[in-house]
């Protein structure tokens, strides 16, 4: 590693790159390939929604990459908030360098030679983790830009339970808002807003709303004439407001990086949790503007005078131009919404999902993906874009079910869901003007296939709730690239169509329009196709039928899954049966059980289990027995498969209430 500063606001590094290994991670780039190499690739934050192969900077920049090469990996942490170009052996000539405009200092953290687990768990020991979210949050969320009224949001919920389709969470986009100021709702569109979310809670929905950065400029305006008396505005060079257009036309935007600001901003949700609002959705916290769409030309070398980036920030080290700082802006307001959260609702978990983000936004937020299209070619996208996402360190991820932008179809939908159904983050949402795409939308079939897909995602709740308890402990994404499991497979290192879903399911889904088949690798072992079937050898390739109603998934031999028989909301969640499902003649599995709502398993309130199955009977052995189990009763299980690839009717050990 060598570095120099090459002008008094560039610092440049190079490295080797050697020829064999694949560059992952990075945090979000639009690419159809895991492998980022041979190309250059900017971290500077933008709300670009362009998702084209051409583009460059996004939303978020997690300067970690990986140096994939089986167990002798390498991480690169290059700690500054500053811009970075990554270039990624572009001239081909197996060299690896950054470009980082800054004149402040910077970190640099080299992690390995070790394989990938071993530094994303290292990784995350620098930055931190994500705390347990709560269970709610990971239930089916529906969202649209934007349900208009009071009537269209009840209606839409209503329709859930009528169809029963489970669903957590309604999304309320910026039309909730009163001329779009934040901590607002509009009398005319949502006059009973406080009463509406009560109803809604009634019935087991919880309510996000969107919560953008910039304040209206308006002196009627409490909250503008607030944080413009106590200063907490970011001014420019020469001390004035600094204001730019958004969606309530001008509007200032708080400096999040002051402590002060950030109390503040959190304090300010105290209108939304009063209302009964459950979670926040930060949005265009680049931060988008207007006016200044681009703000910095990408071949740019230099940073500009701080008179020339658009305003100042206050840093421990004084103040500094915008540049120096922006992609912390999106982390330091999810931040201070964290915060907020946590300090008005003691013990309750909070739960924020954001737009923009730095290393260590795992740790007060979720993240989606921005503003994709419902184009076949972005549910492509999203695998690997997601897989890079989770190895930045940051487990709870998605992307728009059914694509944001343009008209989504049957198909599209029904092969979103599929895939969806293992995303952490599990949202449709939808942009204005396009066509309707809830799961009814598109007629009774694709209604049937899309209930079903999201029926599976509540029935895989229990695991997927260990595998976040997992990530709490280790590290580990929820969604994983095969060379996660498989360090020693040259073929499954290659592939990233494919991924794991925690250690014990793989997903294969279909990515393609008019397709009903697809290769998927099973690596070395056997393979059980969750719509049952014979199980599969592993080692090789197999074409496999991939229905429009199939989940597209096999679980590995050996293992116990925790499934929980169907509810309508998560609400119900800890009265339904838990079937430990057993594939193999010999299985384990670990379950974890706790609140799901507040920190109480930090103190050791809650319960691990390990079971394993062999001969026929199953076995539970308590890791941690924290809290008395409630009302549920299980410690039964159905046995899938035996034998390898001979296949048997299931075993049923008992399942019951
Ligand atoms: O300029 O709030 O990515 O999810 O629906 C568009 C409206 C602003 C961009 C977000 C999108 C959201 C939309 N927002």
């Amino acid at each position: 590693m060598k570095w120099k500063r090459a002008a008094p606001t560039r610092w440049e590094l190079g490295f080797d790159l050697p020829r064999d290994a694949q560059c992952i991670g990075l945090g979000e780039h639009c690419s159809s390939r895991l492998n980022l190499r041979g190309r250059s690739w900017t971290m500077f934050a933008t709300d670009d929604p362009n998702h084209l192969e051409s583009m460059d900077a996004m939303y978020k920049s997690i300067p970690f990459l990986i140096l994939s090469r089986g167990r002798k990996s390498i991480g690169l942490f290059l700690d500054s908030p500053g811009r970075q170009k990554w270039n990624l052996d572009e001239e081909l000539c197996e060299r690896g360098s950054v470009e980082l405009l800054s004149r402040r200092g910077w970190r640099l953290f080299i992690l390995g030679p070790a394989p990938v687990p071993k530094l994303v768990e290292a990784f995350s020991e620098l930055t931190g983790r994500a705390a347990l979210p709560p269970l709610w949050s990971l239930g089916h969320q529906q969202s649209r830009w934007s349900y208009p009224n009071e009537k269209s949001v009840m209606k839409i919920a209503a329709e859930f339970r009528r169809r029963k389709i489970p669903c957590d969470t309604i999304v309320l986009d910026i039309d909730y808002m009163d001329g779009y100021r934040v901590f607002t709702h509009s009398k005319k569109h949502f006059p009973r807003f406080r009463k509406m979310i009560g109803e809604l809670g009634r019935r087991n929905f919880r309510v996000v709303t969107i919560v953008d950065p910039g304040v209206k400029q308006d002196p009627k305006y409490r909250v503008f004439e607030e944080g413009r008396k106590a200063g907490h505005f970011c001014t420019t060079a020469k001390g004035r407001l600094f204001i730019d257009r958004v969606w309530p036309g001008k509007a200032a935007f708080p400096d999040f990086l002051r402590p002060e600001v950030r109390t503040w901003w959190g304090e300010k949700h105290a209108f939304y949790l009063q209302n009964g609002v459950a979670g926040i959705w930060n949005d265009m916290n680049e931060p988008a503007m207007f006016d200044h769409m681009k703000v910095l030309p990408r071949n740019t070398n230099q940073l500009p005078p701080d008179s020339r980036q658009l305003f100042l920030q206050q840093t421990a080290e004084g103040r500094v131009g915008h540049f120096e700082v922006r992609n912390l802006y999106g982390f330091s307001m999810s931040r201070a919404t964290h915060e907020g959260l946590a300090r008005l609702r003691p013990n309750q978990r909070p739960f924020i999902l954001t737009r923009s983000a730095y290393a260590g936004i795992q740790r007060y937020a979720a993240v989606w993906l921005g503003d994709n299209m419902s184009w076949f070619e972005h549910l492509r996208n999203s695998v690997p874009m997601l897989l890079n996402m989770s190895l930045s360190g940051v487990p709870f991820c998605g992307v728009d079910i059914g694509g944001f932008g343009a008209d989504c179809y049957p198909e599209l939908l029904l092969r979103w869901y599929a895939a969806g159904i293992f995303y952490p983050f599990f949202r449709n949402h939808c942009a204005m003007g396009w066509r309707s795409q809830e799961p009814w939308a598109f007629g009774p079939r694709v209604e049937r296939h899309c209930r079903n897909f999201i029926e599976t995602r509540y029935r895989l709740l229990p695991y997927i709730q260990s595998l976040f308890w997992e990530h709490h402990r280790t590290g580990a994404p929820l969604m994983r690239p095969m060379v996660w499991h498989f360090p020693e497979d040259e073929i499954a290192a290659r592939l990233d169509d494919q991924f794991f879903f925690g250690r014990d399911i793989l997903v294969a889904p279909i990515l393609e329009r008019a397709r009903t088949q697809r290769n998927v690798y099973l690596p070395r072992g056997v393979w059980h196709p969750w719509s049952g079937g014979k199980p599969l050898v592993g080692g090789k390739f197999h074409t496999v039928e991939i229905g429009h109603g199939d989940v597209p998934a096999f679980v590995r031999d050996g293992a116990i899954l925790p499934l929980a028989d169907v509810v309508q909301s998560t609400a119900d969640l800890p009265r339904a049966p838990v079937t430990f499902t057993c594939f193999g003649s010999s299985a384990r599995g670990v379950y974890f059980e706790d609140d799901g709502r507040s920190f109480d398993y930090e103190h050791g309130q809650y319960n691990e289990w390990q079971f394993a199955y062999q001969r026929g009977r199953l076995t539970a052995r308590a890791l941690h027995h924290g809290v008395e189990r409630s009302g549920r009763k299980w410690g039964l299980a159905r046995s899938g498969f035996k034998e390898r690839v001979r296949y048997l009717p299931p075993t049923i050990f008992s399942s019951s209430k």
